[in-house]
């Protein structure tokens, strides 16, 4: 099998999210980097005219794929014949979108403005408004609130194994203790308040291949090993 290009950059959680997914199924894959000014602009929004990373190019398929979700979903229904990360049937197969879709609608968008307004926004504009500090540090909670309450009753998300749709959350919540550093008193984040989240996130932060992701992150380039 030929690798698997990902177009990618470091520190960030997107990309991330696809390389967890490429390690767990053992896929061959190498980087392709992306230069922050690059991204907007040809050649790259040829690849991907929302000018972002993640985004895949598979020579074993010829299919060229932007949106971590989407390609996560892809790289399971091709490679996962196993089924080691995922489930065939119904109902979990439809369970595992649910959750996906919940981690690409209301975990990375809403953690990644609670990261643009407690951290990057006064880099810019020299303040950022508390409003807005206050709306997406609560449904920061909130979401995790979600996902603790679910895992207080079950290990994980779907059917009785880690599957790709507990994986998809994992590099956003490695984010938070950054995201949250600058909030005080009732706006910190606390884990303690979350200990079945805690817990989950523990567990799948012990797994190989989220190690060895985890040990990439700041890495310009990757590559299988
Ligand atoms: N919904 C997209 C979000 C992609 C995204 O926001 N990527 C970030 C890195 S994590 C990025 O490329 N940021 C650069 C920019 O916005 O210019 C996905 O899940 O792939």
């Amino acid at each position: 099998m030929l690798p698997i290009k990902i177009y990618w950059r470091n520190q960030v959680p997107n990309p991330a999210k696809v390389l967890i997914i490429l390690e767990e199924l053992h896929l061959p894959y190498e980087s392709e980097w992306v230069e922050l000014d690059a991204l907007k602009k040809p050649p790259f929004t040829d690849v991907n005219p929302n000018g972002r990373v993640p985004a895949i190019t598979d020579p074993n398929t010829g299919i060229t794929l932007w949106e971590s979700a989407a390609i996560v979903q892809y790289l399971i229904e091709e490679y996962d014949t196993q089924h080691s990360i995922s489930y065939a049937g119904a109902p979990e197969k439809f369970h595992e979108l649910q959750w996906l879709f919940f981690q690409a609608s209301g975990q990375g968008p809403y953690f990644g403005q609670a990261a643009w307004f407690n951290i990057f926004h006064a880099q810019v504009y020299g303040e950022s408004p508390e409003s807005a500090k206050i709306r997406y540090g609560a449904e920061l909670k909130r979401v995790a609130g979600v996902l603790d309450q679910v895992l207080s009753t079950r290990t994980w998300l779907v059917g009785d194994k880690c599957t790709y749709a507990d994986l998809a959350f994992v590099p956003w919540n490695l984010q938070i203790p950054f995201v949250m550093s600058s909030r005080e008193g009732e706006h910190a984040w606390d884990a303690e308040q979350f200990p079945h989240f805690t817990r989950w996130q523990t567990a799948m932060l012990d797994r190989e291949a989220v190690q060895k992701v985890v040990s990439l992150i700041g890495e310009k380039h990757v590559k299988s090993a």
